[in-house]
C-alpha cells in the first residue's frame, strides 16, 4: 500500500465507497462522478502508479483485470461496455494508481473525447 494513494485507501477501506466486487488482488466500486448509468474502477490491491511501471511480472495481475471486468459486466447485465485505463495526464488520468474503467448503460462515440 502506497502512502496518500487515494485508490489504495479506498481499496483497503480507509476511504468509503460504493463496491461492486473485491477479493484479495482487485477491489471495484463505482465511480464518484459516473459518466454512463454504469461506471465502475477496477483496481489491483496492488500499488502501481501508473500502466508504464507494470514489468512482466504483472502479466498476470493484468491479465486478470479483464477477466474481473467481465465478470462485473455480467454481473451488471451489460453485453456491450467500455474498458478504458488512461495513462499520464494527458490521457486524462487523475489518480496515480491504476485502474480500468468500465462504462456502460448507453451508447458511445469514436474515438473518445
Ligand atoms: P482517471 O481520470 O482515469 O484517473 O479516473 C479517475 C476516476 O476516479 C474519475 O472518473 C473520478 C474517480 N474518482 C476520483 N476520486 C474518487 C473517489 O474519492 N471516489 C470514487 N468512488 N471515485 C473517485
Amino acid at each position: 500500500m502506497a502512502e496518500n494513494c487515494l485508490f489504495c485507501k479506498i481499496a483497503a477501506g480507509e476511504i468509503p465507497s460504493t463496491q461492486v466486487y473485491s477479493d484479495d488482488t482487485y477491489y471495484a466500486f463505482r465511480d464518484i462522478n459516473p459518466g454512463a448509468p454504469t461506471h465502475v474502477l477496477i483496481v489491483p490491491r496492488k500499488h502501481i502508479a501508473r500502466i508504464t511501471d507494470a514489468d512482466p511480472g504483472d502479466a498476470e495481475l493484468l491479465g486478470g483485470l479483464m477477466l474481473i471486468a467481465n465478470k462485473i459486466a455480467a454481473q451488471e447485465h451489460l453485453t456491450d461496455f467500455r474498458l478504458a485505463l488512461n495513462c499520464g495526464p494527458h490521457a486524462g488520468q487523475s489518480v496515480f494508481h491504476i485502474h480500468l474503467h468500465l462504462m456502460g448503460g448507453r451508447d458511445f462515440s469514436w474515438p473518445p473525447g
